[in-house]
């Protein structure tokens, strides 16, 4: 694992912060900007804080309040936001994968609250990923109007792209140009999505203005973004996009690898980081199946995208729709997985939040107008197995999933020390910094797990992290190089040089 492209994401955050004050002081856009709650990103160890979080439909006033309350704070280093960009009009979530204009007004808030949003979470110490759908625009067959009042057709969409210069792609494949075989590279990048109107990314003025949009949204402090559908867009398209904006932007291209494809995510690496869906299905079945062992072993193949190249996950909002992976109502197993994430040295962690839903279509709690309502996590914060429809989840509030972040934060980039095993009950080390210890059978492991830590006495962080050296669990007892663990049934144990007690 290496450990540059983190600096260098800190080091744009560090940035970002002194930009932020700047505008602040100049009388910018940015004038609610709150101090930071923890402590700012140089308290922090250097190359850490590489966990995301993502915010799904969370409006832009929720997520700067919880960048500033409990995201920087915890550890994360950057949230993942939902598409930004005007959309078609409907309640369902996926309205927001339809673009109707590049302004940045939607039904998660508009452009100041937006910028609002990005200086909020800078000086909190978290970066700002938007999702970015450049893909395609909407998949109506009937004129309609977006939701900030553009008036649009399927090819048409007035001062933006129109058919009759050029910008979409008509593959000529069946009768509406959809794609019919994931087997055919030509079809994947140049038929239809879903029905909806395909970008001639290729061309120059379809490039021109996407480059437009993503500076636009970087001018407002972005930091990067999660490429939308970019198996659709053909690599080298994608690469002179990329290529023409600002120094240091992030990218994440999402290529969902499918096995006999001929589009693979190692495609994209050259542009930037891509996601690796492997690492969660296979966890999926490995923590399902027991072996916890095996899940903390996965990436150390040659099978997945280099480390330093991929992001992984549990689940993100589509996969939870199409109950491919673990999801909250997986309990236990789903907190294994992802303090297993958290835990690994392969890629880069990012975690879900959502809400609950009972119809895959059904969007967030929107008010009369439209707009979603501003999410708020329930006083029993969970982990819960069953959410009522639009109850925020708030996974990465949960105590296990924030305490392993701060782990995370702590053991930086220390490199994973040799496993040790007892019955269902598996430990992994980072360096001289940080041991968890996971138990995946049904009764409780009491041990002496071997650790490189120094004697002492340290919280159990996967019970919530420690408060000014008091534990909001148990504490745990290292002596000689060996730590006295008891772990329950189906949970997990985490110690760290950065909570012991008393310090
Ligand atoms: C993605 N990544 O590549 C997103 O992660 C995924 O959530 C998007 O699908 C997809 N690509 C397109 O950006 C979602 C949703 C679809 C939905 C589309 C477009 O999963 O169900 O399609 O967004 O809003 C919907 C209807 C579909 C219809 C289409 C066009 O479900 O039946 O197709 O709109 O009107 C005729
Ligand atoms: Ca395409």
């Amino acid at each position: 694992m290496t450990g540059r492209p983190r600096l260098a994401f800190l080091a744009l955050i560090a940035a970002a912060v002194v930009a932020v004050a700047a505008a602040c002081t100049t009388g910018g856009p940015v004038s609610s900007v709150t101090a930071p709650a923890g402590p700012g990103p140089a308290a922090r160890p250097a190359g850490a804080r590489d966990v995301g979080v993502q915010l799904f439909q969370w409006t832009w006033d929720a997520i700067a309040t919880e960048c500033t309350d409990h995201l920087g704070p915890a550890g994360y280093g950057w949230v993942l936001t939902s598409p930004p960009q005007e959309h078609v009009l409907g309640s369902q979530w996926w309205t927001a994968y339809q673009p109707v204009s590049y302004r940045i007004e939607s039904r998660l808030g508009s452009r100041t609250q937006f910028a609002a949003m990005v200086a909020a979470c800078h000086a909190a110490g978290v970066g700002v990923v938007a999702d970015a759908v450049i893909n395609h625009m909407t998949g109506k067959d009937s004129p309609g109007t977006g939701w900030a009042g553009s008036a649009y057709s399927h090819y048409d969409y007035p001062g933006i792209w129109s058919d009759a210069a050029g910008d979409f792609h008509h593959c000529g494949v069946g009768p509406a140009d959809d794609i019919s075989s994931y087997r055919d590279a030509y079809q994947v990048q140049n038929c239809e999505l879903s029905n909806l109107a395909d970008l001639a990314t290729g061309t120059k003025h379809v490039q021109d203005g996407i480059v437009a949009y993503l500076t636009d949204l970087r001018s407002l402090g972005v930091d990067g973004f999660r490429i939308d559908a970019a198996k659709h867009i053909p690599a080298q398209d994608l690469a002179a996009i990329v290529g023409r904006l600002p120094a240091g932007t992030r990218i994440v291209s999402e290529v969902i690898r499918g096995s006999g494809e001929p589009v693979t995510p190692e495609q994209y690496t050259g542009i930037g980081d891509v996601l690796e869906f492997a690492w969660g299905k296979d966890v999926t079945g490995m923590v399902r199946g027991g072996s916890l062992r095996l899940a903390a072993g996965l990436g150390t193949g040659s099978t997945y995208l280099p480390s330093d190249k991929a992001w992984i996950f549990v689940e993100n909002h589509d996969t939870e729709r199409g109950r491919a992976t673990l999801g909250y109502a997986d309990g236990a197993d789903y907190v294994l997985a992802n303090v297993l994430m958290l835990a690994t040295g392969y890629g880069r962690p990012i975690v879900y939040s959502g809400y609950g839903f009972s119809d895959r279509d059904a969007g967030p709690v929107q008010d009369a107008a439209g707009k979603v309502v501003d999410a708020a996590c329930p006083a029993d914060v969970g982990p819960r197995v069953r959410y009522t429809d639009g109850e925020w989840v708030c996974q990465h509030r949960w105590a296990a999933i924030e305490g392993m972040v701060g782990w995370r934060d702590a053991v930086g980039d220390d490199p994973v020390g040799d496993p040790w095993q007892h019955g269902d009950a598996f430990a992994l080390s980072r360096g001289t910094r940080g041991l968890v210890v996971l138990n995946g059978g049904n009764v409780e492991v009491a041990a002496q797990v071997p650790t490189t830590l120094s004697d002492g006495s340290y919280c159990d962080v996967a019970a919530g992290p420690a408060v000014e050296g008091r534990c909001t669990g148990d504490a745990v007892t290292v002596r000689a190089g060996l730590g006295d663990v008891h772990v329950a049934p189906h949970t997990a144990l985490a110690l760290h040089v950065g909570a012991r007690v008393g310090d």
